[in-house]
């Protein structure tokens, strides 16, 4: 009976960041993880250093809905049963405001936030509500702070923190919990993408905040997803210490 007492955990955008660190953290105490993204190459590097058997890589880009049902169904014997949904896989692109934007860039970030977001999540729902899961739906602070350039950013992510909380009144009664992370400024591959690979604004960035780091994030996802089963965290917003608000800013003619 070992083998069915190991609770699986499905995470998305597990190559980097935030859902690499989520399965080193799952992994590193005993569940069975399920890792997906589009890198191969990491997915395979991820199950050999986390020792094999217990990482199922799964490759596939999740705007692909037909490559992602077809990987969902290959699962095989012990990485089926999804107790856990971590929908984590997600980016920005560009930081030009609305006027100056490039529409490609705001129609992939609707595809992979939102679109695939959903897609996964009514695809997994019905094993979830048997298994009583739970989901945790990786947001942002810019969900609900606006900032200049965060345009359709803020609002794939504001999508992502509604739709979590519209989820929990789905689920009444179910038993299934839903959890919306939102960080803040945090270091992984997120700026590097945004800015399509500036190492040096990425940086620029960072220096000198102490970021949350993907380990943070992995430990809150860890303890929500592990709570008493009694208790649900509807939404939870983290930022370093060195970053808060600023106030609005006024144009005068
Ligand atoms: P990373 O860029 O380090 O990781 C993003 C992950 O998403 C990668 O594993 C990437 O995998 C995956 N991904 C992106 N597009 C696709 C796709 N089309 N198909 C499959 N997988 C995809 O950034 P983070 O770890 O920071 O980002 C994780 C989540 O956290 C995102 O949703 C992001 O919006 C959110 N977030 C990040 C914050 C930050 O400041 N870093 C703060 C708040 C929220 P691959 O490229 O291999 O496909
Ligand atoms: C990432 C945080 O502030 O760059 O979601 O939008 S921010």
């Amino acid at each position: 009976h070992t083998a069915r007492m190991t609770k699986t955990v499905l995470v998305t955008g597990a190559t980097s960041g935030f859902g690499r660190a989520t399965v080193e953290r799952f992994v590193g105490a005993g569940w069975r993880a399920v890792a997906c993204g589009r890198r191969a190459e990491r997915l395979d590097a991820l199950v050999a250093a986390l020792g094999g058997s217990r990482v199922h890589p799964c490759a596939f880009d999740v705007r692909d809905e037909g490559a992602m049902r077809a990987a969902i169904a290959a699962l095989p014997d012990g990485f089926r049963d999804v107790d856990v949904l971590v929908n984590n896989a997600g980016l920005a692109l560009g930081t030009a405001p609305a006027q100056r934007a490039d529409l490609a860039q705001w129609k992939q970030m609707i595809d992979t936030n939102v679109t695939a977001l959903a897609t996964l999540t009514h695809i997994l729902l019905p094993r979830l509500i048997e298994r009583r899961g739970v989901i945790v739906n990786v947001s942002s602070v810019a969900a609900t702070y606006p900032y200049v350039g965060g345009n359709v950013y803020g609002g794939t992510k504001a999508f992502v923190s509604q739709l979590s909380l519209g989820l929990r009144s789905d689920l009444h009664g179910t038993g299934v919990r839903v959890t919306t992370i939102e960080p803040g400024l945090a270091e992984t591959e997120f700026t590097l993408v945004r800015t399509s690979g500036d190492q040096a604004a990425s940086d620029a960035l960072y220096a000198g905040t102490s970021p949350i780091t993907g380990e943070d994030v992995a430990e809150t996802i860890w303890w929500v997803a592990n709570l008493p089963p009694h208790l649900n965290v509807n939404r939870l917003e983290v930022m370093p210490v060195s970053q808060s608000f600023a106030g609005f800013q006024i144009h005068r003619a």
